[in-house]
């Protein structure tokens, strides 16, 4: 299907400075386009995704992506959105994030061969122009009331910003600007928040480069949920892209865990699968929902696109295992990613199972504990123990690190030694 009309399908296009211009241009010619990302942490999230994902569906239809790492703007901070002043970071911060965002986002782009991806940072021109020519060369070219007119600046005017904040919008418009005049880049694309920051990119351009060719910018809508909760968020925080911050199997629980009222929107925005796979999909939510076909399939399809083929069968592995309750099969890096949620309990040496269930409340008391065991209800790394006087011996600790206790069907713990 032609790249508009599937990114309006999948409900991806928000707001555009000139539909019909953009049309025109992606009809007939192959272009160069940009998105950036300000490191202002070591880690992207799942909310920084779509814009990105997005450019890859460019760059599967033949253009070309330009990858911008916003190491002069992350000096800086962005005021679309925030309601307060950012904390400046330090040099060295802000240098060490750009790494770290750099690697997550080449996993994400193609960067051989005709249209390969180009990455770039916005330190290496703006982070050593000299402010008389930030002043004369550019500053004169942006009206202040033009500036106070944008939503992101006008919205704080009443609680403050800085000088330095109101002049990001310059910065940004500067990026689009360069990679116009070095790289032909035509087109940029954010979320919703960065129309401002867009339109003031293609104002420079306008006035500093009349002769050249028209520039486009296009936003992408914020990611909601049916239920009005944040997008992107879950009971311990935001979901990472970094491994060590959201393992694979809670990045991979997060999707599975989609309502059906969201899954099949989820679908088209962030998976490469086509139309017809999606419908299809959209048919299994509508007629056998409890399958749950769909949040199986954009969790397979996300778990994969960001950590890989292994990290997805060792996140399927450690769901089917919780499920089943045979977790003997699992390694101790699986018990990790699988457990880090549960409450656990420190202990050491050895010690009666019925007091050790007590002391780490597992079970409210001592006769009930007891009765736990007795009854069946109690395992110990997957293995039901039903002898009342069991003492719980390092033989019994996976690695020599920990031990999983099971109460009833569903209620896991963690002994740590
Ligand atoms: C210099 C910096 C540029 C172009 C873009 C930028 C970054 C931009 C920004 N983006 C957000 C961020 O960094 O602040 N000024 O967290 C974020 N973005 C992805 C989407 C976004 C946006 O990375 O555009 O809308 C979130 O979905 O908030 O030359």
């Amino acid at each position: 299907m032609e790249l508009l009309e599937d990114l309006k399908w999948r409900g991806i296009v928000y707001q555009q400075t000139d539909e019909e211009g953009i049309k025109e241009t992606l009809d007939k010619e192959k272009i160069s386009l940009y998105c950036g990302v300000d490191p202002t942490g070591d880690s992207m999230h799942i909310g920084h995704l779509l814009p990105f994902l997005t450019l890859r569906r460019f760059q599967n239809h033949g253009h070309r992506p330009i990858v911008l790492v916003g190491g002069a703007t992350g000096m800086i901070g962005d005021p679309s959105g925030k309601s307060e002043e950012r904390k400046l970071q330090t040099l060295e911060t802000v240098h060490h994030n750009v790494q770290c965002l750099q690697k997550q986002l080449e996993s994400i782009f193609e960067f051989e061969g005709d249209n390969g991806a180009i990455m770039v940072n916005n330190y290496d021109w703006a982070g050593s122009m000299d402010i008389v020519t930030f002043l004369r060369d550019y500053g004169k070219h942006v009206g202040v009331n033009y500036m106070l007119a944008k939503d992101t600046i006008a919205s704080r005017l009443e609680t403050g910003i800085s000088f330095t904040e109101f002049t990001y919008t310059i910065l940004q418009a500067m990026d689009f600007k360069h990679l116009y005049e070095h790289n032909q880049c035509r087109l940029q694309i954010g979320g919703s928040d960065q129309w401002g920051n867009i339109t003031s990119g293609l104002e420079l351009i306008r006035k500093m480069l009349p002769e050249g060719p028209k520039a486009f910018g296009l936003t992408i809508p914020l990611v909601t949920k049916a239920d009005g909760t944040k997008f992107g968020k879950t009971e311990s925080g935001s979901v990472w892209l970094d491994a060590e911050k959201t393992s694979p199997y809670e990045f991979y629980q997060f999707w599975i865990n989609t309502a059906d009222a969201d899954a099949v929107k989820y679908l088209k925005f962030f998976t490469f699968l086509s139309q017809e796979e999606i419908e299809q999909l959209e048919k299994t939510v509508e007629e056998e929902p409890h399958l749950r076909k769909a949040q199986k399939t954009l969790a397979e399809e996300m778990t994969r696109l960001i950590h890989g083929e292994a990290a997805l069968h060792q996140a399927i592995k450690i769901t089917e295992a919780l499920f089943s309750g045979e977790i003997k099969n699992l390694s101790a890096v699986e018990i990790k990613q699988g457990f880090k949620d549960v409450s656990s309990f420190d202990a050491n040496g050895e010690t009666n199972l019925v007091e050790l269930l007590v002391a780490a409340k597992i079970s409210p008391s001592k006769r009930q504990a007891r009765e736990d065991v007795a009854n069946g209800a109690v395992s110990i790394n997957g293995e039901r123990v039903t002898d009342i006087e069991y003492t719980v011996t390092e033989a019994d600790r996976i690695e020599g690190q920990f031990m999983i206790v099971r109460r009833g069907k569903k209620k896991y713990f963690m002994i740590k030694y």
